[in-house]
């Protein structure tokens, strides 16, 4: 058969972040997350399915990629079939923000890959069942399918189906995340090498997977109330557990550079002047603050002063995987 699918997806942000995996193969994470789906991060793409093809064609941003990059998108298509054959397909990508910087395009790619490889095929799913597909290709990429503030659960070892399930719709909380981006350069590390790195050799691992959920739980608790300072206050003490335990692995894990720090210190500065504003970095030296929408401006300004900041954008919740 032949057929064509076309996806929107939204990248996001964890405000509780996932690092490490209890089952590298099925691709499941070892602690619980809590995301918001943002609607300035958006990729697109496009499965066509073409049998004459040899191979599996991946044109990432205009530039065709090599088979050995188009692996993991073969795996996930594959992984769709259930391990029955299938003919090959052209798959496109666009992300509309700069790919493998630490703005989580793996996310909003493995999510819109998911939805327009089952609408290409011919192969319904539910969102549930996309978000478990996705997850393999990126774990992150589970929370992507859906809009609003998202969860995704620590995985059980040999589980294969876990996915991730909406808390909140976009319209439930309106806040924004200011992402002052550092440098363009792409990270040296990629999140998966970083966590394996981390989970083998980091004396902080446990102390990680023994505060990750508490949390987790903490920022959903405080979404639901609406509570910007319980969610900024958790979502702070996640990304630096998080960087902890990566910054303690052997050799160190350091994600954050000297401009994030001085950017940091900007936001500290901002809540002193009494303006609510936190900051999460994910693997990647950018910053990404949250705050109220009405503060969004006044935070934007202040991350810029001083200099270091390359590009600043401002994202609010947004919607979940579009099929087109
Ligand atoms: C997160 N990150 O929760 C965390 C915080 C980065 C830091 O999920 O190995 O691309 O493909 O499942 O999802 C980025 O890692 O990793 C990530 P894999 P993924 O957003």
């Amino acid at each position: 058969m032949s057929g064509h699918g076309r996806a929107v997806a939204c990248a996001n942000i964890a405000l509780a972040k996932y690092w490490g995996k209890c089952d590298e193969g099925l691709n499941l994470p070892a602690v619980p997350s809590v995301s918001v789906t943002l609607d300035a991060l958006v990729t697109e793409t496009t499965v066509t399915v073409e049998p004459a093809l040899a191979a599996d064609a991946l044109v990432l941003n205009e530039v065709p990629q090599d088979e050995a990059s188009a692996r993991k998108v073969s795996e996930l298509l594959d992984l769709l079939h259930r391990g029955g054959p299938r003919a090959r397909a052209r798959v496109r990508s666009v992300n509309r923000f700069p790919s493998s910087s630490g703005l989580a395009s793996s996310a909003s790619g493995f999510a819109a890959l998911a939805a327009a490889a089952a609408r290409a095929y011919g192969l319904p799913r539910t969102p549930a069942e996309l978000s478990a597909l996705a997850r393999r290709g990126s774990a992150s990429a589970a929370r992507s399918i859906f809009g609003g503030f998202v969860e995704l659960p620590a995985g059980t070892p040999g589980d294969g189906s876990l996915a991730a399930h909406p808390l909140h719709p976009a319209d439930w909380w309106d806040v924004r995340v200011v992402i002052a981006m550092v440098t363009r350069a792409p990270k040296d590390i990629a999140s998966r090498d970083g966590m394996r790195r981390t989970t083998r050799t980091s004396p902080y691992w446990d102390a990680w997977l023994a505060c990750a959920p508490g949390y987790a739980r903490a920022v959903r608790e405080a979404v639901a109330r609406r509570d910007l300072q319980a969610v900024g206050e958790a979502m702070e003490a996640s990304t630096c557990a998080m960087h902890a335990s990566a910054w303690a692995a052997v050799p160190a894990l350091r994600y954050i550079r000297g401009v994030t720090l001085e950017v940091l210190d900007r936001v500290e500065s901002l809540r002193r002047r009494g303006v609510g504003a936190w900051a999460t970095m994910d693997a990647g030296p950018h910053v990404k603050v949250l705050c109220a929408a009405a503060d969004a401006a006044t935070v934007g300004e202040a991350l810029r002063e001083g200099g270091g900041v390359v590009d600043l954008r401002v994202a609010k919740p947004g919607p979940g995987i579009e099929v087109l």
